[in-house]
């Protein structure tokens, strides 16, 4: 009972004790009513493959969510079936407590966990024709960052210098401070102790079908369908954790 439930077309969460114990909820739970796992999911997409056209293809969004984050799910899935210790955790824990996952698997996890969470916030915070940014989140980027403007130089800035595959990011630190940086591969900031509130896919997979060797112009796209609503609640609920 009081499990955890979405809306899809937005965040209203219905079931309410859950959200007391993970704020950040915009990943699926994966555990039944006995608190046992079954494995973690494949999070549901909350528009069509085709809703994001012309910014994002569909052919792209595709093979990105159906093969791409499908398989970093089954990857994550058989690297830790064996060990409940690991799998009985939310992703967000499990990549936050990556010292803890033994060695012989700890790669892995960081592989395709980082992969799983990485891209569940992607899906959630792009939404067709995008959302204005306004909100307590905006407040904090014009003060941490000096405006607005500053702030999103700064993480095109990211997207566009990171070497090879990797993924520029928003996050609320340990400190409660907005950050912008990017990762390499598929690293999460949870790993860091930070809360991703936004982040942008600059691995070849996520444009090269439309876009080719231009990431400058995918990452100009992006930004036409970034949900800064969702981006808003997740600052919200960050702060509050
Ligand atoms: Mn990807």
């Amino acid at each position: 009972m009081n499990r955890r439930k979405f809306i899809l077309n937005g965040s209203t969460v219905v079931a309410g004790l859950l959200l007391a114990k993970s704020p950040f909820n915009l990943y699926a739970d994966h555990h039944d009513q006995d608190g046992h796992t079954h494995g973690y999911e494949l999070p549901k997409l909350r528009y069509g493959y085709d809703a994001l056209e012309p910014h994002i293809d569909k052919r792209t969004m595709e093979i990105h969510y159906g093969k791409h984050h499908q398989g970093y799910v089954n990857k994550l899935n058989a690297a830790v079936v064996d060990n409940h210790d690991l799998s009985d955790q939310s992703i967000e824990d499990l990549l936050r407590n990556i010292d803890k996952v033994p060695m012989n698997i700890r790669q892995a996890v960081i592989n395709s966990g980082g992969g799983h969470a990485n891209h569940t916030l992607f899906w959630s915070t792009m939404i067709p024709g995008g959302r204005e940014l306004k909100g307590k989140v905006a407040e904090s980027m014009q003060t941490t960052f000096g405006s607005i403007d500053a702030a999103e130089e700064k993480f095109v800035n990211a997207a566009k210098t990171r070497f090879g595959s990797g993924w520029a990011w928003l996050v609320v630190d340990d400190k409660k401070k907005l950050q912008i940086y990017s990762t390499k591969n598929q690293d999460s900031p949870y790993m860091e102790g930070h809360t991703p509130i936004l982040g942008l896919d600059v691995w070849e997979h996520a444009y090269y079908l439309k876009y080719q060797n231009r990431r400058a112009d995918y990452i100009d796209a992006w930004s036409n369908v970034v949900n800064w609503t969702q981006v808003n609640l997740n600052y919200v609920n960050a702060m509050k954790a």
